[in-house]
């Protein structure tokens, strides 16, 4: 059995991999600049054409494009594919109204899914595993994703999708899983349920984690491989350049390797947008060679990393990207969905508060919490507890509906939350992930 999915791309010459991307890239700028409106304006604006483009060292003359771009073209401006040609649509979590909406061709399934099936296969994954995705299914990427992936692999693909943990361990004992796909919050809080329910580490037949989505600390994948026993790697991606599979990690446990015959990576100045050398530590820019449906050219992630080239001792080539070390821009992951503090002003505001308010986020037993402190005016105060609890209640009620998750409202009195004489902070992140 190998120890890779794809022996050819995953180990080929630094050489013959320039050569794949830059005809890969030339072809697609022509796709997309014959089909997409959108694109072919942003290209007109910079004074860029199809034909200026012949290879990879040409890759900086192209427009950037950003989250908001994606929004303003919602939902079918950077469609590439006629409508009918699409068989697939995916989406970002946490966002209401104009969520970044991804379409798939066959053909980009079949790649998206081979992407994660290296990864699996990095992980030691054979068709002998017994692979229990846990990640949610639906919209989110991850569970499709791995999914699709432990399906090539020829696992026996367990689609747990996230929560019940009772039904997650019993399936996992009962069927003897041997890998485990969750966000690495969750495999945390697996890896303490099974301590609390009286196994050892060594009870479950579990030998690796994939898990990602997520930042998450050197510190924490110690934690999680103790408690579950297992080798634990990280994987790396977003729904917009299709799902997890971008990058992922080897035995080696020093980076992921991005997957770049379909994904060209780069690092700009998240300020300036120059391209930065090799090495340097800036925001992530990924341009898709091979998308059909919803190719996205030097689509700017926000991810702060640094890559490297340096030679990996699981002899595959392709560059390696570290942990994300943050974001260039102010969303936060909390329990795995992509929250920006501007969703929860644009609710507060709406219900009729003042944009006094303090965010809290922290990690409790490896949960994320989120505490929303919020000022009300003089008439929204009132004495009575009742009344306040069901002022709250709405809050609550209104957060969640916006961003899919329960916040904590804390309705507080007029002039409490302490004004700044800067920038305001509304954002305190306890979580100590770097
Ligand atoms: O989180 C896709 C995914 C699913 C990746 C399952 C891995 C496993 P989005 O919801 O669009 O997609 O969120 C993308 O999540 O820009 C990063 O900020 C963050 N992110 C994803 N993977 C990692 C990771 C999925 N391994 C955003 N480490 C990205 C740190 C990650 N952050």
């Amino acid at each position: 059995m190998s120890k890779y999915w794809n022996e050819e791309i995953e180990c080929m010459s630094r050489e013959d991999m320039k050569k794949l991307q830059s005809e890969r890239l030339v072809t697609q700028v022509k796709h997309v600049y014959e089909n997409v409106p959108y694109y072919k304006k942003l290209m007109d604006e910079k004074g860029v054409t199809p034909d200026d483009i012949n290879g990879i060292e040409d890759l900086h003359k192209l427009p950037f494009l950003t989250k908001a771009d994606l929004r303003e073209a919602y939902p079918y401006g950077l469609l590439a594919k006629p409508l009918s040609d699409c068989v697939r649509i995916q989406s970002t979590s946490g966002t209401t109204g104009k969520r970044v909406v991804a379409f798939y061709t066959q053909n980009d399934i079949d790649i998206w899914e081979n992407c994660c099936a290296r990864a699996i296969v990095a992980a030691g994954g054979t068709k002998d595993d017994v692979c229990q995705v846990c990640y949610g299914y639906g919209l989110f990427t991850g569970g499709p994703g791995l999914n699709g992936g432990s399906h090539k692999v020829g696992c026996l693909t367990l689609p747990m999708s996230s929560g019940n943990t009772e039904r997650q361990i019993q399936f996992m004992m009962d069927l003897k899983s041997t890998i485990l796909c969750c966000t690495p919050s969750y495999a945390a809080y697996i890896g303490e349920s099974l301590k609390e329910m009286g196994y050892k580490p060594e009870d479950n037949k579990l030998k690796a984690g994939i898990f990602g989505a997520e930042p998450w600390t050197e510190e924490m994948r110690r934690e999680i491989e103790k408690s579950l026993g297992i080798k634990a790697y990280d994987i790396y991606g977003l729904t917009e350049t299709s799902g997890p599979g971008v990058s992922f990690e080897c035995e080696e446990q020093t980076g992921m390797h991005i997957n770049e015959d379909h994904f060209i990576a780069e690092i700009i100045d998240p300020k300036t947008g120059e391209v930065l050398p090799e090495g340097s530590k800036g925001e992530l820019v990924f341009t898709s060679i091979t998308k059909e449906a919803f190719p996205l050219l030097r689509y700017r992630t926000r991810d702060i990393c640094v890559l490297t080239r340096e030679k990996c001792s699981c002899g595959r080539t392709l560059v390696k990207m570290s942990k994300p070390m943050g974001r260039s821009d102010d969303m936060m992951i909390i329990r795995g969905v992509n929250v920006f503090p501007s969703q929860i002003e644009t609710v507060l505001i709406e219900q009729g508060y003042s944009p006094n308010y303090l965010i809290e986020v922290d990690r409790v037993n490896n949960t994320d919490t989120l505490d929303i402190s919020v000022e009300m005016n003089a008439e929204q105060f009132s004495d009575t507890i009742k009344d306040i609890q069901k002022k709250e209640a709405e809050l609550v009620a209104a957060i969640k509906t916006m961003l899919g998750i329960n916040p904590k409202v804390h309705l507080v009195s007029p002039k409490s939350i302490a004004r700044s004489e800067g920038k305001a902070v509304r954002v305190i992140d306890k979580r100590k992930l770097h």
